[in-house]
């Protein structure tokens, strides 16, 4: 039974590789492809960004080797990114008594 956290990591191997297959390439997210992973995995971050060309500008600070692509590497960056965001709010909620 994998734990919690391996769990985690699993979930987080497969939304990228289900998302980065897609057109029959193996390695790496295309603009596209990156797109649909936020729309359809992080709808509610992508509707916080006001900004219409979030995707390109987050496209853009991901793909740190400039090849065109987001790879797991470079997509992992976004999760914690995020996840260090989120964790700033929840301690923030603690502190307020919230949960
Ligand atoms: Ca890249």
């Amino acid at each position: 039974m994998p734990s919690e956290l391996e769990t985690a990591m699993e979930s987080l191997i497969k939304v990228f590789h289900r998302y980065a297959t897609k057109e029959g390439k193996t390695y790496g997210l295309s603009r596209g492809q990156l797109r649909q992973l936020m729309e359809n995995e992080l709808s509610n971050f992508l509707k916080s960004q006001k900004d219409p060309a979030a995707v390109d500008k987050i496209m853009k600070d991901l793909d740190s080797n400039c090849d065109g692509q987001v790879d797991f590497e470079e997509f992992v960056s976004l999760v914690v990114g995020l996840s260090i965001a989120c964790e700033q709010c929840y301690q923030q909620e603690m502190k307020m008594g919230k949960k």
